[in-house]
């Protein structure tokens, strides 16, 4: 059976299906910022649930507006009175959306602009690659909202610029601007100009790799992360075995054996 995304079943994301298997999702909330309330959460899970099985090959994860995403939607969370267990079940949500997107085995890039807060910033640390423009900047700004982070940012943020870092933006609300952004390692990519044009063009270069290595980039640096050492040597060497004798990777050993495939060379 095959499985079909539903663009129109989208309200709060944008989905369209370029050529070649990339997709564009975009929050589309510009008016709120993009703040991720549960309806959008539900349709991160509903679209990276799908998107392995419906063979998209990658995905460019964007925001509509002047910023990428503001964080929780603030004035849900406020209107909404939660008890601790349904805040619990909330951020059990975002979880699922978001081990979805890092584990899924679909590569995904973030096209990063404006505000990539709180949430947003955690958005963001699940997907691949990260590309920012100029006008992008980084915080973890729920400390001086009387809040704790719930969607992964002792995790993924921590891996990205470790500890200390982490600590230290959640304590101060420090803002890191574009550049220092990128140096620190919170994005791969600083960009002049549109950095979702940039990242399409990612996108478009990754889904020229072969699925099944596409899959295991994207799933098993992170399993292997969470594993000792020992493990994750012994599961890549199964991974690589299965991966790296599939028979679609014949036709492009053969063209490197035969002279006719590119070699790898500097840019410059
Ligand atoms: C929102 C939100 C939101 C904007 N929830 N509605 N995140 C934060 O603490 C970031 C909060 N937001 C901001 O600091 C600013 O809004 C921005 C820097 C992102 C953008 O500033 P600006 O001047 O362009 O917009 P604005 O005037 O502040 O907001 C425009 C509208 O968006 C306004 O709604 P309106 O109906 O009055 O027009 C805002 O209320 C709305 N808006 N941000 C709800 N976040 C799982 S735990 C995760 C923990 C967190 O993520 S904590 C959130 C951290």
């Amino acid at each position: 059976m095959t499985i079909e995304i539903d663009a129109a079943a989208f309200k709060n994301l944008k989905v369209v299906p370029h050529d070649e298997g990339v997709w564009t999702v975009t929050l589309d909330r510009a008016k709120k910022r993009n703040a991720l309330d549960l309806a959008t959460i539900e349709e991160l899970v509903e679209f990276f649930n799908l998107a392995p099985r419906a063979g998209v090959r990658a995905v460019v994860l964007a925001g509509a507006g002047d910023h990428f995403c503001a964080g929780l939607d603030l004035v849900e969370h406020h209107d909404n009175d939660r008890s601790p267990s349904e805040f619990m079940h909330v951020c059990m949500r975002w979880h699922e959306a978001f081990n979805k997107m890092e584990y899924g085995g679909v590569p995904i890039i973030a096209a990063l602009h404006g505000a990539v807060v709180g949430g947003g910033l955690e958005l963001a640390s699940s997907a691949h690659i990260r590309v920012m423009n100029e006008t992008a900047y980084v915080a973890l700004p729920e400390g001086q909202r009387g809040l704790f982070t719930g969607g992964g940012a002792t995790i993924r943020v921590t891996d990205l610029v470790g500890k200390a870092r982490t600590i230290d933006m959640m304590l101060t609300g420090r803002v890191y601007a574009a550049q220092d952004a990128v140096d620190l390692g919170f994005a791969q990519y600083l960009v002049e100009g549109s950095s979702f044009d940039f990242a399409l063009e990612l996108a478009r270069k990754a889904a020229q790799n072969l699925p099944l290595s596409n899959f295991a980039i994207c799933s098993a640096v992170s399993h292997m992360r969470n594993m000792s050492a020992f493990d994750a040597a012994y599961s890549e060497a199964i991974l690589a075995g299965v991966v790296n004798t599939q028979p679609e990777a014949r036709a492009r050993l053969a063209a490197f054996a035969d002279k006719t495939a590119p070699r790898v060379r500097r840019d410059d």
